[in-house]
C-alpha cells in the first residue's frame, strides 16, 4: 500500500520550492530547442522528489524530465514507476507567469494508478487515485460532457518550429468551432483543467510521458478521455501526440486532428 498522503506532502513541498525560488540568468540553461529550458531549480526539485520517493517505495523505477545522475536501466513496464516533472511550465516559471506545476504520477505494471499535479501559485492540488475519483483540493471533479462550441480549447504549440505551419492550420479549424483558445504553457495543468471543466479539450502534438502521466489518471477519473491521435492510450514509454477532452469535445478534436495531421 502506497502512502499517498506522503506523496502529496512531498509534491506540496516541491511546489514550495518553486515559490521560494529566486531565479537568476546563470541558473537558466537551454536544452535542444529555443523554447526548452532547464533551470537549476528543475534539477534540485527533481532530486528532492526522487530522494524522498525512493525512501517511500524503494523498489520503484523513475521516469523523469531531467537526466538523472544515477539513472538506472530498469524495465518501467514492470512494478512501480514514478513519472516526475519537477517544473512543468518551465518557460512560464522563468518569465514569472505563475502557471507552472509539479507533476508526479505513479504507474504499476505499465498502467497509471495515481497522479498529483500541484500549482503552488494558487495552491491548486489536482489528484486522483485510480478507482477513487479525481479531486481539485477538496472538490470532486466530474467533466461535464460539453461540445467544443461550449467551452475553451487549450493547446500546446510544437517546440519544433518546422512543424508549426501544419499545426496552426489544424488549430485554425479548431478555433473556428470552439468558443475560444488558450495556450497555458504547462501541459500538465492544461490537462488537469480538462478534468475540472475549465478546458473542454486539449491538444499538443509532442509531449513526453512525464508531461501527461499524472494528469492522464486525473482526467480519466473525472470522466474525461485522453489518447493519442489513433485513439490508443497515451504512451508511458515514449513521446506522443496527446488529445484530451470531455467525451464529445474529445471526439470532435480528434476528428479535426485526424483530418489535418494524419497524412497516411
Ligand atoms: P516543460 O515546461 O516541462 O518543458 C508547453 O507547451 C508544454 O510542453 C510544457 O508542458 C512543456 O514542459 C512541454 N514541452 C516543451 N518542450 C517540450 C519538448 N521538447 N518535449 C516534450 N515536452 C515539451
Ligand atoms: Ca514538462
Amino acid at each position: 500500500m502506497i502512502d499517498y498522503a506522503r506523496v502529496e506532502h512531498l509534491v506540496r513541498q516541491a511546489g514550495q520550492m518553486i515559490l521560494d525560488a529566486n531565479i537568476t540568468r546563470e541558473q537558466i540553461h537551454t536544452k535542444e530547442s529555443r523554447d526548452n529550458f532547464v533551470t537549476d531549480y528543475d534539477i534540485r526539485i527533481q532530486q528532492y522528489l526522487v530522494d524522498n520517493l525512493r525512501i517511500l517505495l524503494p523498489e520503484a523505477g523513475f521516469f523523469c524530465e531531467e537526466t538523472m545522475q544515477d539513472s538506472e536501466s530498469r524495465d518501467i513496464r514492470k512494478g512501480f514507476c514514478f513519472y516526475i516533472d519537477p517544473i512543468d511550465g518551465t518557460t512560464n516559471f522563468i518569465y514569472g507567469y505563475h502557471f507552472s506545476c509539479v507533476s508526479v504520477g505513479i504507474a504499476l505494471d505499465g498502467r497509471m494508478i495515481a497522479g498529483f499535479v500541484y500549482n503552488p501559485y494558487n495552491n491548486e492540488m489536482y489528484r486522483a487515485i485510480r478507482g477513487q475519483g479525481a479531486y481539485l483540493n477538496d472538490r470532486r471533479l466530474w467533466t461535464e460532457n460539453r461540445t467544443l462550441a461550449d467551452g475553451i480549447l487549450a493547446f500546446g504549440a510544437p517546440a519544433d518550429t518546422t512543424k508549426g505551419e501544419t499545426f496552426f492550420k489544424m488549430l485554425y479549424q479548431l478555433y473556428e468551432v470552439t468558443q475560444t483558445i488558450r495556450n497555458g504553457g504547462s501541459a500538465a495543468l492544461d490537462l488537469c483543467r480538462v478534468a475540472s471543466g475549465s478546458n473542454t479539450a486539449f491538444i499538443q502534438t509532442r509531449l513526453s510521458p512525464y508531461d501527461y502521466a499524472a494528469a492522464s489518471v486525473i482526467i480519466e477519473e473525472a470522466g474525461g478521455v485522453i489518447t493519442q491521435l489513433d485513439g490508443s492510450p497515451v504512451s508511458l514509454e515514449e513521446n506522443c501526440l496527446v488529445i484530451a477532452g470531455a467525451p464529445v469535445a474529445y471526439v470532435q478534436t480528434r476528428n479535426i486532428a485526424l483530418r489535418m495531421l494524419d497524412k497516411k
